[in-house]
């Protein structure tokens, strides 16, 4: 790894990348290879591959007691979790989400002729404003979607006591939440029920993978069919369903993954400790902090570039991209800017100010176990070294 201390030592500016191989913002951390293997082994001796399959039912358990909820629903992706959470819960017409979540979530309603209805976030916590939803709320809202982005905490009262006043259900895309907890209990137990998403550049990954936790035994049930086409029995189908099902493989990584959980979390803590201490007294940046009061996963490294920073956010990307960091712009330009939803509403972005104004600002930098001390301290003197220079 080369040494940055000045503009000059910039690959933007003619020097050396720093890094030979691209740094990914969410390489996929990897569990024991050796027990991954001997549960692959066991699969194929059992001759069962899917549905509702032995490891499944055991991977089931295991993330449901570890969020401390009655039902842990795997699916195969974390969008048709979403999907058949949306579906089991009978949702139609208008449902509420913010723009500021990666598309999915806006796709998981439109996938199934639903009109998601985009409402502001908080500037600082970059999650739903109940001030907002309330305003975006018509006569044909049908549910609200919380998205726990980046984690972290979404205002879950002030947004229950909205749905409870207009008797709809709110819902939690929790795909960044897993093993997270809210004034102290897990996610999981908050709303009607909430996703997670196991894919491969989540910090728990199941290859592909997601998952619906509930408490509503009920919907559990009716998600579990739908999952299988709608399949109550061998010749009875009673629901409209999909194929969600996991893999028995997909759950063996899972297995395998959740043996080496802490470990990975107090990686990406760490990693959030030294990227907090190096980028502390840069003026203008601001890296989004982790509430030390709940369990997180710290799974995401977010900082917003504010105007008082020298260099725009998109030199900064372009300047790291140069040293093969492939920061990301997560999620620009927000939902409301993608061709499907700006069709739908192109001025949307007039009752989307936050939105508008973090996707302009934020970068997110690379984590997890295969990063570590050294690699941090040369992204940011890079990030330094950018800020220093130009424009
Ligand atoms: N709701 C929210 C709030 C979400 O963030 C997501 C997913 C969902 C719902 C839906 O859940 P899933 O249906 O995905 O389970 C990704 C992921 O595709 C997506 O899962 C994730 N959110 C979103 C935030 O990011 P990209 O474009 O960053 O991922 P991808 O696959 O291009 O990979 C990024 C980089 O990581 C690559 O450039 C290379 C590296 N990589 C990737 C893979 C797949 C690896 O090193 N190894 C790998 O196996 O979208």
């Amino acid at each position: 790894m080369k040494s940055i201390q000045t503009p000059r030592d910039l690959a933007i500016n003619g020097a050396s990348p720093a890094f030979e191989e691209p740094l990914h913002v969410g390489r996929p951390n990897i569990g024991s290879r050796e027990n991954f293997l001997e549960l692959a082994g066991q699969i194929l001796d059992q001759h069962w591959l899917s549905n509702n399959g032995p490891m499944v039912r055991k991977f089931e358990q295991r993330v449901a007691d570890y969020h401390d909820v009655r039902h842990c629903v795997a699916m195969c992706n974390g969008t048709v979790a979403l999907e058949i959470a949306i579906r089991a819960l009978g949702l139609e017409g208008e449902v509420i989400i913010p723009s500021y979540t990666f598309i999915a979530t806006a796709h998981a309603l439109s996938w199934q002729a639903i009109t998601p209805v985009f409402a502001d976030i908080d500037i600082t916590t970059h999650t739903l404003d109940p001030a907002a939803v309330r305003r975006m709320i018509t006569p044909r809202t049908t549910g609200i979607i919380g998205v726990r982005l980046w984690g972290r905490s979404i205002p879950v009262e002030e947004l229950q006591s909205i749905a409870d006043e207009h008797d709809i259900p709110l819902m939690f895309d929790s795909a960044h939440a897993f093993g997270c907890s809210y004034k102290g209990k897990m996610i999981g137990n908050f709303g009607a029920c909430e996703v997670l998403s196991f894919h491969a550049t989540k910090f728990f990954n199941t290859f592909e993978g997601g998952a619906v936790l509930t408490n509503d035994d009920k919907l559990a049930e009716t998600m579990r069919l739908m999952r299988n086409f709608g399949f109550s029995g061998l010749d009875n189908v009673i629901h409209p369903g999909t194929n969600g099902k996991m893999t028995e493989i997909a759950a063996a990584m899972g297995l395998v993954n959740l043996d080496s959980i802490d470990e990975m979390v107090e990686a990406n803590r760490l990693n959030y400790m030294t990227y907090r201490d190096e980028l502390d007294a840069l003026p203008g940046i601001r890296l989004l902090s982790y509430d030390g009061s709940e369990r997180n996963n710290y799974q995401y490294i977010v900082i917003e570039i504010s105007n008082e920073c020298t260099a725009s956010r998109d030199h900064i990307i372009k300047g790291l991209h140069a040293e093969n960091v492939l920061a990301r712009r997560y999620f620009w330009p927000g939902c409301h800017n993608m061709t499907p939803y700006k069709e739908l509403y192109p001025h949307s972005g007039l009752v989307l100010p936050n939105t508008q104004q973090v996707a302009d600002r934020v970068i997110l930098l690379p984590t997890g176990t295969t990063i570590n001390k050294d690699i941090i301290q040369t992204i940011t003197s890079a990030i330094r070294a950018l800020t220093a220079g130009a424009q």
